[in-house]
């Protein structure tokens, strides 16, 4: 099948690109590009040219897999030239998503038309690049500094309406005859001629590019591609087109050589490719999830059921004693309310996602639920109770999931009748926020209970990866894998705030002990003063329990921002001090060989037992789970770059036993 071909429209000559899933510019797509235009051009009767795509969406950009490999067909640039230089006027008709290079093509036409659930825009920053292919060049003259700065910088498309109003489309056309409407269209602009962007003046202030700088500061830390995107626009206000467009290339050869992009690239097919289950057919029945529970009112529960009222599912949510349902309920109804107050949606939604909400003091309100969600105390004896309940009441075929974070799911599903009905669902606090899901396959869950629940995972607007059973699964066990060698830093010599900073400047939210803070130092806390066997318990023993009560491993102001701690330094080195380890300066570099490459060396443990389907999971997890810089691709792809033997010679050296692969790697 051609993936480019042509009709005729009397005078109006249409241009059609087929490619499937998404009309990216593959070589093939280019060459009919150019094939088209020369053939608007050699025939004297047609007057005008639309380009309108078959299938979901327009062209959403260049073909990402394409990327790092010998160039093939017409240079993408060089095609867009001849689009925009052409005698005769050429309109893009757009439905779906114009993005990215789709977004350039639209440009170097003359004119644009969309449909009213169109959205446009250039999201290369999110794979580490801009659009290089003059959209920072030409989104300027079409739109204005302001808006072009915008989209390059923050890569969020914009719908047809807002394209309309800031002069990005020319016309809304009906959303069932685009094609018609498109020509019509053209046909009209006939007497207009051509009007290439490249030649119109650029309008508004470049103070929007500061401003975006200091209003993002905090969240590009360590990106390269924003400022990279701002820098071109920038240029594009001072330099004449042609001039402009050589620095919008050296800007964008520079980030497509580099590793960040790598990593974001690397990131965006592994986010795709975590949905995907080895072995199992992509048509596998799915179980229908009309109505959900989930047991246990806290933190956890109340997260969980807020993903499935946003996404319209009715949610049973049940606790024991009505003082913490009432208290549960009234958090979910604040955090709606907040966010309806902050604009990001209206307040009869917060009513209509309440009116979803059934709250229960019995569990017996669960039997006609299609899924229920345990979020109780994290004790084994608790969960088989729980289980051994509900395989009493819920309806057959419902799928019964456990939020633990450690436990053994195949332990927990013995404890029913049905244990091909019973997963892990691991989701990540704070739960309506975070957007990782761990998805616990137990040895005897059902294919169609594990496919649907990665189903319902990504309705619920989740990143879902499946994980196998082991304790703490993907994500946790990796963490303890960072978190005791931490502590026994701390024991030679290193400060909290040391190697916290190691982790930061790497590019994580937190460090570990930042973390330990947040989650509270008293979890599991024996609660006997007398009795101090670590660092942690030496800091519960001073009534340090973390952000909670403003003091751990540092003090909290009510902002809880962290200043080093005098009195926990002090704890800390007298419990130092009675082992009889020598204290000795920690460099940064052992800190990472230390902390970071074990968590490699775990994650290679984890795919040696089939604990994880792939590499690029693991990164998932970390990226979506715990905030792993996405510009380093996750520990596994990250892993590769710092390189197996550097990894293996230091884990050695630190005496730690190294996975079998890795090694085999090295
Ligand atoms: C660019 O344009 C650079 C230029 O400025 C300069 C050049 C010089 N290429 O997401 P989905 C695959 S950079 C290749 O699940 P949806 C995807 O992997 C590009 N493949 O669908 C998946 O494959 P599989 C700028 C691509 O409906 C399948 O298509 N553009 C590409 O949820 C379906 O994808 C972007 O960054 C691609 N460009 O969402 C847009 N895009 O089925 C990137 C997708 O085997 N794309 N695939 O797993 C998207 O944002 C979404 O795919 C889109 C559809 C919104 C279009």
């Amino acid at each position: 099948m051609q993936s480019v071909t042509t009709q005729i429209h009397d005078d109006v000559l249409e241009i059609l690109v087929n490619n499937p899933p998404v009309n990216a510019l593959s070589w093939h797509v280019r060459q009919g590009l150019s094939d088209g235009i020369e053939e608007a051009l050699g025939n004297d009767a047609v007057k005008a040219v639309v380009l309108r795509c078959d299938g979901r969406t327009f062209i959403a950009g260049a073909d990402i897999t394409e990327f790092g490999k010998p160039p093939q067909g017409p240079d993408f640039n060089a095609v867009l030239n001849m689009f925009e230089t052409a005698g005769k006027p050429i309109v893009a008709a757009i439905h779906g998503t114009a993005l990215g290079g789709g977004l350039e093509t639209a440009m170097v036409c003359h004119y644009r038309v969309a449909v009213p659930s169109a959205k446009l825009g250039v999201p290369e920053v999110k794979l580490g690049l801009l659009p290089g292919a003059g959209g920072t060049q030409r989104l300027p003259r079409i739109v204005g500094v302001e808006q072009a700065a915008i989209m390059c910088a923050l890569g969020v498309p914009i719908s047809a309406k807002k394209a309309l109003e800031t002069g990005l489309v020319d016309s809304i056309a009906s959303e069932d005859s685009l094609a018609e409407d498109a020509i019509a269209f053209a046909r009209q602009m006939i007497a207009e001629g051509p009007r290439p962007s490249r030649d119109r003046p650029i309008t508004g202030d470049t103070a929007i590019i500061d401003e975006l700088k200091a209003k993002n500061a905090r969240r590009w830390k360590g990106f390269e591609a924003p400022y990279a995107n701002l820098a071109c626009v920038e240029a594009a206000t001072r330099l004449p087109f042609d001039e402009g467009m050589k620095f919008e290339r050296a800007e964008f050869t520079k980030l497509m050589g580099g590793s960040q992009s790598a990593a974001q690239r690397h990131m965006f097919f592994a986010e795709r490719q975590a949905a995907k289950i080895d072995g199992l057919p992509k048509d596998t029945p799915l179980r229908d999830i009309k109505k959900v529970g989930v047991i246990g009112a806290g933190t956890m529960g109340g997260g969980i059921s807020m993903n499935f009222l946003a996404a319209g599912i009715p949610v049973t949510i049940v606790e024991m004693a009505k003082e913490n349902l009432d208290r549960g309920v009234g958090v979910i109804r604040k955090n709606y309310e907040n966010s309806a107050k902050k604009g990001r949606f209206t307040t009869e939604k917060v009513e209509a996602m309440m009116g979803l909400l059934t709250p229960s003091l019995s569990m017996d309100d669960l039997a006609d639920c299609d899924l229920v969600i345990e979020a109780v105390y994290e004790s084994m004896d608790v969960k088989k109770e729980v289980f051994g309940a509900l395989d009493k009441i819920v309806k057959q075929g419902a799928i019964l999931a456990s939020n633990t974070s450690y436990l053994n799911v195949d332990e927990i599903a013995a404890s029913t009748s049905r244990p091909g009905d019973v997963l892990g669902m691991h989701f990540f606090s704070p739960a309506n926020v975070m957007k990782l899901l761990e998805v616990v396959r137990g040895e005897k869950t059902a294919d169609d209970a594990l496919a649907t629940a990665m189903a319902i995972g990504k309705k619920i607007g989740k990143v879902a990866v499946v994980a196998g059973v082991c304790h703490g699964f993907i994500g946790n066990r990796m963490l303890s894998e960072r978190q005791q060698p931490a502590i026994q830093l701390l024991m030679e010599g290193a400060t909290p705030q040391q190697i916290d900073d190691v982790h930061t400047d790497f590019g994580m939210p937190m460090g570990p002990f930042q973390m330990s803070d947040l989650a509270g130092l008293d979890i599991g806390w024996h609660r006997d003063p007398s009795k101090i066997e670590t660092i942690r318990e030496a800091l519960c023993a001073a009534g340090r329990f973390g952000q909670k009560n403003g003091k751990g491993f540092y003090d909290y102001d009510e902002k809880r921002q962290r200043t080093v701690s005098e009195e926990a330094l002090a704890i800390i080195e007298d419990f130092r001090s009675k082992s009889n380890l020598p204290k000795r300066e920690i460099t940064d570099q052992e800190i990472i060989e230390r902390t970071l490459y074990p968590m490699v060396n775990e994650g290679y443990k984890i795919l040696e037992e089939g604990k994880a389907q792939r590499a690029s999971d693991i990164d998932v997890v970390w990226i979506y789970g715990y905030g792993w810089p996405v510009y380093r691709g996750g520990p596994m792809f990250w892993g590769d770059l710092e390189g197996a033997g550097k990894i293996v010679e230091a884990l050695e050296r630190h005496n730690i036993d190294v996975a079998d692969s890795l090694k085999a790697k090295a």
